[in-house]
């Protein structure tokens, strides 16, 4: 399955103040075209049911939708894929287990842990964090744009810059390497989620545009 997405977006509802679903059809309206479902500590079967109602409405949107960590749950809704972080069963074992029904993504932060998950069979990478995240994680340190060029030439699946990611660096993670972005407080955060979306995805439509002029990349 091809990775035909440049803003990927992570939920977390304690971000908003209205119904994970209702902000996710917003974003999904302003051109969201991938969404993560990252919804810790939720029960089994309410995280199943919130599974099934994203996906109906991503599939309304033809957008993909990504399962953290569990992948029962990604192939009991039939998914696009799964996203896996440092906790869960690593990519290898997954890809025995999905075959190629399911897309695979990677959290990683160390040019290092991108090239493992590259080898491990992922389809790409999100890479962070790379600037300073309101998101409040225990993320460590911010591994900047060096960080990001360094696993551009390390590896050949496409990353997703990470971790403060916001209109006004989208500029910056492009063109150190970023094949495209992924936020959750960038759009979960607005005021108006349905054009903060918008915005984001028509800026990094004319960054790509002018990235793909200038250097024949992508
Ligand atoms: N992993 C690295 S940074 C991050 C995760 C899940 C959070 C990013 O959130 P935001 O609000 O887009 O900075």
């Amino acid at each position: 399955m091809p990775v035909d997405f440049k803003l990927y977006l992570i939920t977390d509802r304690k971000q908003i103040k209205m119904p994970l679903s209702a902000a996710v059809r917003l974003a999904l309206e302003g051109g969201v075209r991938a969404v993560q479902l990252r919804e810790k500590g939720l029960p089994i079967r309410e995280l199943l049911a919130l599974s099934q109602e994203l996906r109906a409405m991503t599939k309304e949107f033809g957008a993909k939708l990504f399962i953290n960590d569990q992948v029962d749950v990604a192939v009991a809704v039939e998914a696009d894929g799964v996203h896996l972080g440092h906790a869960s069963m690593p990519a290898a074992a997954v890809r025995k287990i999905v075959g190629t029904k399911l897309m695979i993504g990677v959290s990683t932060h160390t040019v290092e842990e991108a090239r493992l998950a590259e080898s491990a069979g992922a389809d790409f990478v999100t890479f962070g964090p790379i600037y300073e995240t309101p998101s409040k994680m225990q993320l460590g340190a911010p591994i900047g744009l060096d960080a990001l060029r360094s696993a551009k030439r390390a590896v050949d699946i496409p990353i997703f810059a990470l971790g403060g990611i916001r209109g006004s660096n989208i500029g910056h993670v492009l063109w150190a390497g970023a094949y495209g972005v992924s936020m959750i407080s960038a759009i979960f955060g607005a005021e108006d989620i349905r054009k903060r979306a918008k915005n984001l995805s028509e800026m990094i439509n004319i960054v790509d545009r002018s990235i793909c002029v200038q250097c024949g990349r992508r």
